[in-house]
Order: C-alpha cells, then sequence, then structure tokens
C-alpha cells in the first residue's frame, strides 16, 4: 500500500504562473487544450529541477504529438516524455531559470465519469468536482494546492443544449462559434491566483435567479443561482441566506467578497455537499433548494449554513489555502467554525445551535476517535486525501478554534484572524501559520510553550478523558479545591500522548440555584492539577465544560455516589444558567438509563423531566433538544462494557421513551393539541426559533406517545396530521414516527408511505428522504426493506444522495437494522456486495459507506467473524479501489 507522509513534503519543483484552456466540450469526446506558463520555483533548490512531473489521471487520454514545449513538439519516441503511475514525466527542459510553456492536448469522457471527480454530467449538465485531486482528471497539471496559478477558460460547446457556459472569475468575451454557428463560446478569466482544486466548469440549460449585494465599500456584487428551469421559486431561502452571509463576514471579520460576480449552480449528483469553487461554487441541489411545501426547517437550516459555508471559503480557504492536503483542516475546520457561529447568530439563540453541533460532535466524531480510522486533525499519512473529508478534519478541527477563542477572547481572536489574513493573503500555508498569527496577535495570553502544547491538538488523536474531583471543600474559607486528571487515549500509531491544554468552563451555582461564581476558565495543562476557586458557599453545585469549552470526555469522581449524581444532574438540569448544560444534564440521565440495560429512569429522573418541560415550554426548541430520544448508535458508542448488544439497546431505548411518554402523556398531548390549533389559526410560514421549537417539540411529542402500551389512537392522529400538515416538517416527523414506531402495523407504515409517495413522486429531494426514513426505520427486517428499496423507481443507484440515503442510513444510521436480528452475517454479506459493486463506479461514496465496519470490534464474537470475512472478502477483490482498500485495511490492522 502506498502511504502520502506529512514529512516528506517538499516545495514544488515548478510553479505555473498562469494556464490558458480552451475546453470544446462533448458528452463523449470532450477535447481539453492547455497552455502552461511554467517556471522553477526559486525556493525549491539552487539549481532547477531537470525533469517536470505532471499529474494525469486515469481516464485522460492524450493526443498523440500534442506535447509542446516552447511551441515545439515534443517526441515521445526520442524520450523526451513519458507516462509512469499517474505521472506525466517531460525531460530536456530548457536549462536557467527562465521558465517555460507547455502545451497540451487531451481527450475525455464525461459520460462515462460515474465517480463524479473530475468533469461529468449531472442529468445533462456539465459540471466539476476538482478537490482534492479532481483538476488532474481534465488537465496534466501540477495537482497540487501550493501551485497558485491565474486561469484563463474558454469553453465551447452545443448552443441549444448548452446555453449557459460558466467559469471562475469575469466573463470577457462570448458569442458563437465563427466556424460553427451551432456552437458558441466563453471566455473567463480568474485574476485571482487559485489552486487548481478551486477550478469550475459548469455547461447547462439552466435557470438564473439574480440578486445583488452592495458591499461595505458601496461597490455591488452580482448574485447569480443557477437551476433546473421550473426550480427557480425555490433558490429564495439560499439567495438571502448568501446575502446574510456576505454581510455577516464583513461585520464579523472584516471579510469583503473580492470580485463583481458570485455564482452558485445547483445539480443533483454530487459526491459532497458543495464545493468553494472560486467565484463559482456547486452544490448539491438539497443544500440550494427549498420552498415551504416541500422543505423541513432542517433544510431550512442546512441550506443557510452551508451556503454561509462555500461563501466563507473566500477567504477561509481560496485566499488563503493550505500548503498540502495534511493542512485540509486549516480551511475546514476554521471555516466549519465560522458557519457555526454565523447561524447561531442567525438562530438567535446560540444554545439552540451549539446542542445540535456538541450531539454531532459525539455521535460522529467521538467514535471516529475512538475506532481504527482514528487521525489527528492534521494527519500524518494517508492513502486516499478523499477519505480525510472526516468528521474529525472538519467538526474537531472547528473544537480547536472555538477553543482558541475561548483562550484568547473575542477581540483576541479577532485580532489574530486579522493578522492571519494579512499576512498570508496569496498564499498557501500551515496550520502552525494560524496558530503562529494567534499567538503573535495577542503576545501576553500564552506563552511560546503553551501554544507548542496547544498544538497537540492538531498532532495527537483520539477524545481525552478528564477526571474531576471537587471533594475538597473548605467551608469556613469558602474555598472549594478542584483536581483534574486527563489522559488522552492511545489511536492506531500513536500509543503514548502527551497531555493536552484543555479550556474548562466552570460556574458555581449555590443550594437555590443561584450563579455565585460566573464561568472562568480552568486552563488544564498538566496530567494532573488543581485548582481553587473562592467564595464557594455551603451546598454549592459545580458547572464544569459549559457550552461544551473542550472536545473532552469528562467524568466526575465526586460522582461515584450514583444518588449524587442524579440529584446533581437534575439540579443543573433545572437550574443551570447556560441553556446548553441544562440539555447536557438531561443527556446524561437518559444515558445513565439507557446503560442500566433495562432503561429504567431513576424516579429523580423523571421529576426532572417533568419539571423541565414545565420549566422549558416557552422555549419549545430547548425543550425539544432535552426530550429528544438518544440515538441508538449514540447509545451503544457510550456503553462502557463490550460487546455492545443491539436488540438489548434497542429495547432499553424503547423502555425509555415509553417511560418519559407515560411521565409526560398529559402534557405531550396538549403540545398536539396546541400545534394543530396553532396551525390551523394562522397562515403564512415562519423560521423563526418559536415556530421551529414547536414543529420540532411536536415531532418529539408524537415520537414518545407512540410508544406507550396502547398507541392505536396517536398512530391514527400521526396519519391524519401526515396528511393534513401545513409544512413539511411535521409531514415527515409523522411520516417517520409511523414508519419507525415498534408499535405500527403493516398497515399504518404502508398507508402512510403510499400517502407521501403518492403526492411527492415526481419531487427527487423528497423521494429521497422517503427512501432514508424507510431505510434507517429500527427493524429486525431492515435488509428486507432496504434490498427492496434498491429496486424501487426512486431509486437511482447512480446517485450519491440516493446511496447515502438508503445504503448509508441503513449501513450507518441504522445499527439495529444493520447489527441485530437473526441475519446480521447476511446484512454484512449484502452490505459488502453493495460497497463492491458501488466502488467499481465511484470510489469515494463506496469508502464513505465501508465506514460501517470501523465499529466491528464492540459486537459479539460471531458477529465480528462474520464482518471480519466480508472485510477479507473485499480486500481480496481484484479491482478494489484504494479509497475503500484504505478503510478496511485499518479496520483489520
Ligand atoms: N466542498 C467541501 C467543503 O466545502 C470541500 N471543500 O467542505
Ligand atoms: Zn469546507
Amino acid at each position: 500500500r502506498t502511504v502520502v507522509r506529512l514529512a516528506d513534503y517538499q516545495p514544488p519543483p515548478f510553479l505555473v504562473e498562469s494556464i490558458d484552456l480552451e475546453i470544446d466540450l462533448h458528452e463523449t469526446e470532450t477535447k481539453v487544450r492547455s497552455r502552461l506558463c511554467v517556471r522553477p520555483n526559486p525556493t525549491y533548490a539552487t539549481e532547477p529541477c531537470s525533469t517536470l512531473e505532471l499529474d494525469v489521471g486515469a481516464t485522460v487520454r492524450l493526443v498523440p504529438d500534442s506535447l509542446l514545449l516552447n511551441g515545439k513538439r515534443l517526441d515521445a519516441e526520442r524520450g523526451a516524455y513519458h507516462m509512469h503511475a499517474g505521472k506525466l514525466v517531460i525531460r530536456q527542459l530548457p536549462s536557467g531559470n527562465d521558465g517555460f510553456t507547455l502545451e497540451s492536448c487531451v481527450l475525455l469522457n464525461p459520460s462515462e465519469n460515474t465517480a463524479l471527480e473530475g468533469l461529468y454530467l449531472s442529468k445533462g449538465t456539465f459540471c466539476t468536482q476538482c478537490e482534492a485531486e479532481g483538476f488532474r482528471r481534465i488537465v496534466p497539471f501540477i495537482d497540487r494546492p501550493d501551485v497558485l496559478a491565474r486561469y484563463r477558460t474558454k469553453i465551447i460547446a452545443d448552443a441549444s443544449k448548452y446555453p449557459v457556459l460558466l467559469s471562475n472569475g469575469n466573463l470577457v468575451e462570448h458569442g458563437p462559434c465563427p466556424r460553427d454557428p451551432q456552437r458558441h463560446y466563453a471566455i473567463y478569466e480568474d485574476p485571482w491566483p487559485k489552486p487548481c482544486y478551486l477550478f469550475a466548469l459548469v455547461a447547462g440549460d439552466l435557470a438564473r435567479v439574480s440578486d445583488e449585494f452592495v458591499r461595505a465599500s458601496n461597490r455591488p456584487v452580482s448574485l447569480h443561482i443557477y437551476v433546473r428551469h421550473g426550480d427557480e421559486a425555490r433558490t429564495a431561502h439560499a439567495m438571502e441566506s448568501l446575502k446574510k452571509a456576505m454581510l455577516w463576514d464583513e461585520k464579523t471579520y472584516g471579510r469583503v467578497y473580492d470580485l463583481d460576480v458570485f455564482n452558485i449552480v445547483a445539480v443533483d449528483d454530487f459526491n459532497m455537499g458543495a464545493m468553494e469553487n472560486k467565484s463559482l461554487n456547486i452544490f448539491n441541489s438539497k443544500y440550494i433548494l427549498a420552498s415551504p411545501q416541500t422543505a423541513t426547517d432542517s433544510d431550512y437550516n442546512a441550506i443557510e449554513a452551508v451556503v454561509g459555508h462555500e461563501y466563507f471559503h473566500n477567504w477561509s480557504g481560496n485566499r488563503v489555502t493550505c500548503r498540502d492536503w495534511f493542512q485540509l483542516s486549516l480551511k475546514e475546520g476554521f471555516t466549519v467554525f465560522r458557519e457555526q457561529e454565523f447561524s447561531a447568530d442567525m438562530r438567535g439563540n446560540r444554545a439552540v445551535k451549539r446542542i445540535a453541533d456538541v450531539a454531532r460532535l459525539r455521535s460522529t466524531q467521538f467514535p471516529q476517535d475512538a475506532g481504527p480510522t482514528a487521525h489527528p486533525v492534521r494527519p500524518d499519512t494517508y492513502e486516499t486525501i478523499n477519505n480525510f473529508y472526516s468528521v474529525t478534519i472538519y467538526e474537531k478541527g472547528a473544537e480547536v478554534i472555538r477553543m482558541m477563542k475561548t483562550l484568547l477572547g473575542e477581540q483576541g481572536f479577532r485580532r489574530g484572524t486579522d493578522l492571519y489574513f494579512a499576512r498570508h493573503d496569496g498564499e498557501a500555508v500551515t496550520c502552525d501559520d494560524f496558530v503562529a498569527a494567534m499567538a503573535d496577535a495577542s503576545p501576553s495570553v500564552l506563552s511560546a510553550a503553551d501554544w507548542e502544547q496547544f498544538k497537540l491538538w492538531y498532532a495527537q488523536a483520539g477524545t481525552p478523558q478528564v477526571w474531576i474531583s471537587d471533594s475538597a471543600y473548605d467551608a469556613q474559607r469558602r474555598e472549594l479545591t478542584i483536581v483534574a486528571r486527563q489522559r488522552v487515549p492511545p489511536t492506531p500509531g500513536q500509543p503514548v500522548k502527551k497531555p493536552h491544554v484543555i479550556p474548562i468552563a466552570t460556574g458555581v451555582l449555590d443550594a437555590s440555584g443561584k450563579e455565585v461564581v460566573p464561568t472562568t476558565i480552568l486552563c488544564l495543562k498538566e496530567a494532573e492539577q488543581s485548582f481553587t476557586l473562592q467564595n464557594v458557599p455551603p451546598g454549592h453545585v459545580v458547572s464544569y465544560l459549559r457550552h461544551f469549552s473542550a472536545p473532552i470526555k469528562l467524568t466526575r469522581e465526586s460522582w461515584a455516589d450514583q444518588e449524587r449524581e442524579e440529584r446533581e444532574l437534575a439540579f443543573l438540569m433545572a437550574h443551570d444558567t447556560d441553556d446548553f448544560q441544562r440539555w447536557d444534564a438531561a443527556q446524561q440521565l437518559l444515558l445513565n438509563a439507557a446503560h442500566r440495560r433495562d432503561g429504567s429512569l431513576t424516579p429523580v429522573a423523571i421529576t426532572s423531566f417533568q419539571r423541565a418541560f414545565d420549566a422549558l415550554i416557552d422555549d419549545p426548541l430547548i425543550l425539544s433538544q432535552v426530550l429528544a430520544p438518544l440515538s441508538e448508535s449514540y447509545v451503544m458508542d457510550e456503553q462502557p462494557t463490550l460487546p455492545v448488544d443491539p436488540e438489548l439497546v434497542h429495547k432499553a431505548c424503547l423502555s425509555i421513551k415509553r417511560q418519559l411518554a407515560e411521565a409526560l402523556r398529559s402534557r405531550l398531548e396538549h403540545v398536539l393539541d396546541t400545534a394543530e390549533q396553532y396551525e390551523a389559526g394562522r397562515s403564512g410560514f415562519s423560521l423563526d426559533s418559536i415556530e421551529q421549537g414547536r414543529r420540532a417539540l411536536e415531532a418529539v411529542a408524537f415520537s414518545l406517545l407512540v410508544t406507550l402500551p396502547n398507541p392505536e389512537p396517536y398512530l391514527e392522529r400521526a396519519l391524519v396530521r401526515m396528511r393534513n400538515a401545513a409544512t413539511m416538517t411535521t409531514m415527515l416527523a409523522t411520516l417517520q414516527t409511523l414508519v419507525h414506531a415498534d408499535a405500527a402495523s403493516k398497515e399504518h407504515r404502508e398507508q402512510a408511505l403510499s400517502v407521501f409517495y403518492d403526492r411527492w413522486q415526481g419531487d427527487y429531494l423528497l423521494m429521497d428522504k422517503w427512501l432514508r426514513i424507510q431505510a434507517t426505520a429500527p427493524r429486525s427486517d431492515a435488509l428486507m426493506v432496504v434490498q427492496s428499496l434498491l429496486h424501487h423507481p426512486a431509486y437511482n443507484a447512480g446517485n450519491p444522495n440516493n446511496i447515502y440515503s438508503v445504503l448509508g442510513g441503513f449501513a450507518l444510521a441504522n445499527p439495529y437494522g444493520l447489527h441485530g436480528g437473526s441475519n446480521a452475517s447476511s446484512a454484512y454479506r449484502f452490505l459488502a456486495d453493495q460497497i463492491l459493486e458501488i466502488d467499481g463506479r465511484n470510489p469515494q461514496v463506496a469508502a464513505r459507506l465501508a465506514n460501517a465496519f470501523t465499529k466491528w470490534r464492540r459486537f459479539s464474537e460471531d458477529r465480528q467473524s462474520a464482518m471480519r470475512i466480508e472485510m477479507e472478502r473485499m480486500l481480496e477483490s481484484p479491482k478494489l479501489s484504494t479509497d475503500v482498500g484504505e478503510v478496511i485495511f485499518k479496520c483489520l490492522e
């Protein structure tokens, strides 16, 4: 296996100053001519290198005799160049430091490009995806992010099939082709030097929706969103989100947009969520299209977040980019953080957003950090960079940025980002450069040694464990001594770890629930360290890790006694001044119950949920998060003893829901009544947090009530509600309740599914959700359900969203369906077959599914050996991609 190592990084021997492209588009034979102005890199070595290596994708066909060096034909027979292991190697370069031009012509077949990297077709629209290494599938090039060039791109295409031609930068010329009036062309110039992963091209028959944003400088930017004809009305929210993001970035980071045009194109077939190509963002249509009839509140929120995320990349990623792909979190961690803060500001309730982000981190990143594919935020090695677009690089990376802000404060952090952008504009840099800017902008806050230690967050994988003991209280001096210990668990390739810098935001409440010590940061640096808090009254309760100030697992040793733990959790749930902590205490009570195997909630816990309900009813979004059922996979991931029994976990989770439903029955029924009355009495649609909260709470109420011993009336009511609901949020929530409920009969399920299908079958995005709801239903016959979905007309086996929903839903979000029941080994065989089949077309998507096997060692021995058989079978497959191979190999290592 070939591994790329950070330690082997060398600057590029050559730089490309500019690139001139002529792309003559044709579905099966696209011709790409390029002219590169190349010069030796002065920082590489004193002696210029005598051979030039260009990356070339396997599907690119070089036109014979098309290579010209300084205008002169290169002859392969005479050894002027050769192809070797994905490289076009050119010898006989002119000597000296003057540089040279290199011209080439290659042929591509976009219609056969099922990997969706490079140039491909999505439902008749040409589009590109070049991050991370897709540009080499279009043009022979030095495909690495530290080679920044100016681009001039001429696109030629059939004028009637592809009236819209787009690339990065400004349109400088367009018109019919003189010799073939059926075809037309457009020329774009991008004035900003950029790495080739930000190149983009689109050609299609698309509708355009336009708007404008006026910058702080008073100069307008034209904004365009391109979609399929008929979808124009569904772009309004994306456009509003874009304008909000532009304004927010000016206000919050002083970042102003740097071209006069900003384009977004939505396509249905896209491996990722979206891509931040310079001035031409390409999006998965699910993150653009929304209307009150067809989009849920989560869709609206996700669109705002992703549109913001890609826009924010214009500075954090494009103007300042990554030196190499090991530094991916430089742009992604920072941009996710910027996106999270943008969303929090737009939501108007920061705790709600923080809760959602932390829940996601814990349920997706923590298990990655504890499994065979654990890697640091800045990995040391990779086989396929596509496998590292991971929750660790993104979400944990964002937590690392957040900790810097916590340590430096709002203003110090802003000084740091200002310095970072000013210092590195136009450069390709490293995570060290980012930290250095933070340190230099606030020289007195942390020492150089502290910053070196802080950077271990980039180097060490694994979720740190912190144990806190606070039993040493001196009542006379009103002094509380806190002892904290930390340990970073071993991860693959990193058996021994050093202590991290961990900011623990801590506050103290008195016995009546009043805050007596406001939030202060305890900065844990040693393996074991003590802290003293003053003015702590007797009967106090301490609240640690407020707003989740560090991505760690915290154990309170003074809670060894279960009675005290439940009492203090109940107290924090009722009184903490930080809403995040109230939710977190509730989570802990639920998790404790789930790990009691029978799922029993203590009487203290039950009372707490009743009180929380009454206290939070005016803040229904938070309340819905407090009451939201735990996911079964989270319960399994957190289970302290192995093996995990999926059946038992499923039963425990069901039992918890039933106990909550019993304890809250009349309150939940009231939620259903008021939701219906409220909806009947109003017209129009609003996304404000109270309205979203009402809908979220109604959804939770249904999901709890249908677990009661006599669920019939609730199931009937859900069905009626599904038919009549005014919003897609409620329609899909009730559909999910009916399809997922253990108690629902076959008739209920089928009726609900067909009502929805009949109404929305023409809508690809809604059909995708309809598929996902079925694939994630925690049922013992989930395998059969999923197998039949693959043959359903709504399922398109070439569409990544459909694959993620059906196979991803089953493999990654339905642990009871996959591992439960008596036929787990058939489920594993089915999954392996599907992964192999998809791998032949789209390795990147297949590798995401292969992650289902990363948790294999947590299950019983018979399940483990069944999974091992399938993994070994996949590894033996002669055509297995390195993408899937890397994941499976790590699982077995
Ligand atoms: N398109 C992906 C993102 O924005 C990769 N850059 O995160
Ligand atoms: Zn990104």
